[in-house]
């Protein structure tokens, strides 16, 4: 059967790329099957997608909010629909198991539904003026093209909570997906388009690297959210800060899970199945160090070693599968990579530490769930990103150590402590470096109505999701009325001495 090629989205309609190139999409856990061909754009598209956009925004911005957020209400209505689907579809191009894309599609539901009704707020400030007669107000407006850099590991998720604020603030979007999951984004667009989204509103562009320079360097698109490596943000960032632009960053974690000794061990295992291995730790917030207060480490490390060692890789559509492949090889060969560096450190693995090659697996990027112990906070393994099944075990003598060893890398996305003081556990979350801080939870798993980000060099300052993204995707702009009939002079009038 011939392979279905996509298109782009722009101008209204879905259009071939002017670069006449095309890419496939494989299925990370079996590359022969191939899912389709999709573009590889060049700037002549951003150029045209950007175009389009200002028109579709001219158009966005004099809609009422609550009408935009009508529109997003019948999207979370057709994603609703849809959830099965996509979530197979989902797993087909990225690989992580059935139930983790279905929550990945839930994510966008809710979401489009918070979207829906914060087009009944975008609230802003009514406050006393100094002088009588005389009304002060605040209240926000569209700022204009949005373009939304996206990564492969959350295809439905993370597009919907950058694009899902940026609509129901009034901008127009052009959307350049990673090009490991463009049937997802895809789906996406149809269903805005089906739900009622005037077509010039949004724009898909599909593509790698090129497309998205493009987008960040183009004059014409005043707002950048990107969500990918620290190393990529720089450059994004880079680009923005000459040309003025603003920017929200999402990137690199090397997140902790602190187990102290007077943990619930067994609540405290789960965690960190679930925090390391889920999504083949392929999440921003995966847990990718474990600290391990002395009085349990060995107990714990046997724990985790017998449930990790049971594990069961493959296709994620397969039921019983708890995880599944890398995206790519070269995903794989950093991971591959980074094993070998922590023994050359003099860390040892205690469980995997090679790729998982047999049987059915022979034809996807898989790698055995691994962890190292005996790890340094000096090594890299302990202070670097690794994006993989790959867990560092260290250990620490006392809360105060943990905290310390946490704070003590270059990145602050999230932390999570597992403990039965009350006090400790409140000190965690005032002292640990982290946009978020779990308490006998894993270090996965934040909701779409709570602000998501991090500090350091994670992020630069900014949330998404909940109510904070709406002030990222609007402008606040401020309103004083009168009505005294004369020149009033604020401060010189309000205190003549
Ligand atoms: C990411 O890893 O990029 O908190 C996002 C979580 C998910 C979102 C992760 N809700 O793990």
């Amino acid at each position: 059967m011939a392979v279905q090629r996509f298109l782009n989205h722009i101008g209204g309609a879905w259009v071939a790329p002017t670069t006449g190139r095309y890419a496939p999409n494989v299925n990370p856990a079996d590359h022969r099957d191939v899912i389709g061909e999709f573009p590889r754009s060049g700037a002549a598209d951003v150029q045209a997608a950007a175009a389009s956009a200002a028109r579709g925004f001219a158009q966005w911005k004099r809609t009422p909010a609550p009408l935009r957020g009508d529109v997003l209400r019948r999207v979370g209505d057709l994603l609703a629909g849809r959830k099965e689907e996509i979530a197979t579809l989902m797993t087909r191009e990225m690989g992580k198991p059935l139930a983790e894309t279905r929550g990945d599609v839930q994510e966008g539901i809710d979401t489009a539904y918070y979207a829906a009704t914060e087009g009944r707020r975008l609230f802003g400030h009514t406050v006393p003026s100094e002088l009588a007669n005389k009304w002060a107000m605040s209240f926000r407006r569209p700022i204009g093209v949005a373009g939304l850099v996206t990564p492969f590991n959350f295809p439905l998720a993370i597009p919907t909570w950058k694009a899902f604020p940026a609509l129901v603030c009034g901008n127009s979007v052009i959307l350049k997906p990673a090009e490991d999951v463009p049937h997802t984004a895809h789906v996406l667009v149809e269903i805005l388009l089906e739900a009622g989204l005037p077509p010039e509103v949004i724009q898909l562009v599909h593509g790698d690297g090129e497309a998205g320079q493009a987008l960040v360097e183009h004059p014409g698109v005043p707002v950048i959210s990107f969500t990918g490596s620290t190393e990529t943000g720089s450059r994004v960032g880079e680009t923005c800060g000459r040309l003025h632009k603003r920017l929200s960053l999402e990137m690199g974690g090397k997140n902790a899970q602190i187990v102290l000794d007077d943990a619930d061990l067994e609540l405290a295992l789960e965690g960190v199945l679930w925090g390391a291995f889920g999504t083949t730790g392929q999440r921003c917030t995966a847990t990718s160090r474990l600290i391990l207060q002395a009085g349990i480490h060995d107990r714990f490390v046997t724990m985790l070693h017998d449930r990790a060692k049971a594990l069961r890789l493959g296709d994620g559509r397969v039921a019983g599968t708890d995880v599944g492949p890398l995206i790519h090889e070269e995903s794989r060969e950093k991971v591959e990579r980074y094993v070998g560096i922590a023994r050359e450190e003099g860390a040892s693995v205690a469980l995997g530490g090679s790729r998982a090659t047999a049987g059915a697996l022979a034809h996807g990027t898989f790698f055995d769930p691994t962890i190292l112990v005996g790890v340094a906070p000096t090594h890299r393994v302990a202070r670097e990103e690794i994006f993989g099944p790959v867990l560092s075990v260290l250990r620490v003598g006392s809360a105060e150590e943990a905290f310390a060893l946490n704070n003590d890398v270059a990145y602050g996305l999230s932390s999570s402590v597992y403990t039965r003081d009350v006090h400790v556990a409140f000190r965690a979350m005032q002292d640990l470096d982290n946009g978020i801080t779990y308490v006998n939870a894993p270090t996965i798993g934040a909701e779409a109505h709570l602000p998501f980000g991090g500090v350091k060099q994670t992020g630069n300052g900014h949330r998404e999701g909940g109510w904070e993204v709406y002030e990222f995707y609007s402008e606040t702009k401020v309103g004083y009325v009168d009505y005294s009939g004369r020149l009033q002079r604020a401060q010189l009038d309000t205190y003549t001495s």
